[in-house]
């Protein structure tokens, strides 16, 4: 059995959905688990969904990873412009990471421009809402087969 992707979700994805639609729409976070789920099955692999609010979660889950995971595809939300700490799992991590952002960061204020997990992921999807998640797939599926 091949291992899953996981997907981590870092603090207020909880919240999508209910707040701020005009920046990252109108849909929840189960909405993108339900979409990237049906995507991840059609194109034969597992994810492994998950979200928290505290940041010693997904340090714990980035270190699981590196066992039991076959790639990472993460949206730190604002844990990505100022945790050291998740770069330094991230950078600790062997298979490959995508960093993931529902809105634009370049776009919005100057603190969200800068990324502490950019320069240790495999690469960013940034601005496409959703389609972040599901490119951040494609493009694992095409770089693990
Ligand atoms: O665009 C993204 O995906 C972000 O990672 C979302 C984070 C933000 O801090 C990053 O700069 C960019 C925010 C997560 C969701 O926060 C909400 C706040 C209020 C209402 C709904 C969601």
């Amino acid at each position: 059995m091949t291992k899953p992707i996981f997907v981590l979700n870092g603090p207020n994805m909880n919240l999508l959905g209910k707040r701020e639609p005009e920046i990252y729409g109108s849909g929840t976070l189960g909405d993108i688990q339900a979409s990237l789920e049906s995507l991840a099955q059609e194109l034969g692999l597992a994810i492994d969904f998950r979200q928290s609010n505290h940041e010693g979660d997904l340090l714990d889950w980035l270190h699981e990873a590196r066992e039991e995971a076959s790639a990472v595809i993460v949206n730190a939300a604002a844990y990505t412009h100022s945790s050291i700490a998740t770069r330094d799992a991230v950078a600790a991590i062997e298979i490959p990471v995508v960093e993931v952002h529902l809105s634009n960061v370049h776009a919005r204020e100057e603190f969200r421009q800068h990324s502490y997990l950019a320069p240790v992921a495999l690469g960013a999807i940034s601005g496409f809402g959703p389609q972040s998640y599901m490119l951040a797939l494609r493009a694992l599926h095409a770089i693990i087969a």
